[in-house]
């Protein structure tokens, strides 16, 4: 069985992403795809807080085609902050609705970066746009975000996948707005009900384990960011979180599931 990796949010956090895949022997020094027939996926928000989020869109999509040619796999999932540049771009002076202020304040707030919207190509843009909501791994069912709104895309995986491509070539930004609005839930796989929660959507989607990233694991756990070099398994061992917060200063890691 080959290897299967998962890493988490990057944030435009592209000089440590490449350090960690170093280190995990999948890249090289020129940052080449050394993995082989490795699987290796991202959980979304590739931008947004950090430095260089076109960077990290830019190195994803050619490792993606360099894995595939070694008949290796990089899979990337769509953050809500990839939907926020999005946005961003498409409506950007429009209103965003229930609100007064426009598409791309609303982006600001929550770390746009003017250099990433600056250098944002339609080639970046269509890739981010058909990127998966949800994926199956193994036993990993891999969303963004630790939340249950995805139920309201989607039966499956391939139904919720493709409403939110639909969703994103389109130009109603009604529909745009109710997709970030509900992207903003976290933590759904917390608390008391959590567990019940987890295996309900796993009972829904499919898999033994939900794998996500979006809110970082130092917001649950209350650790400082630096100290986070693993993910937070919880809810009854039915949820992994592997967002380790680079944004916030952790030093973040790869977590290599099987092989
Ligand atoms: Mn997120």
């Amino acid at each position: 069985m080959s290897a299967l990796f998962v890493t988490g949010d990057i944030h435009g956090h592209v000089v440590k992403v490449r350090a960690l895949l170093r280190d995990a022997g999948l890249i090289d020094a020129d940052a080449t795809w050394t993995g082989a027939d490795s699987s290796l996926w991202f959980m979304g928000d590739l931008v947004d807080h950090g430095p260089d989020g076109i960077g990290a869109i830019a190195f994803l999509m050619r490792l993606q085609g360099e894995a595939a040619a070694a008949n290796g796999r990089v899979g990337v999932l769509l953050g809500n902050h990839d939907v926020l540049l999005l946005a961003a771009d498409r409506f950007g002076a429009e209103p965003f609705p229930g609100t007064d202020k426009t598409f791309r304040d609303i982006w600001e707030q929550s770390g746009g970066q003017t250099s990433d919207l600056d250098r944002l190509t339609p080639e970046h843009a269509r890739w981010l746009a058909f990127l998966p909501a949800m994926a199956r791994e193994g036993d990993g069912l891999l969303v963004h975000a630790d939340a249950l709104f995805y139920s309201g895309y989607g039966d499956s995986i391939t139904d919720v996948n493709a409403n939110v491509q639909a969703l994103l070539q389109s130009n109603d930004p009604a529909r745009w707005a109710r997709l970030l609005n509900a992207f903003g839930e976290h933590r759904a796989f917390t608390g008391a009900s959590g567990t019940a929660a987890a295996e309900t959507f796993l009972r829904r989607f499919g898999g033994e384990r939900i794998v996500h990233g979006h809110t970082p694991i130092t917001k649950m756990t209350g650790q400082p960011p630096a100290t986070v070099r693993e993910p937070l398994l919880y809810a009854s061992d039915r949820a992994l979180n592997l967002d380790a917060g680079l944004y916030l200063g952790g030093p973040g890691f790869v977590y290599r599931v099987t092989g």
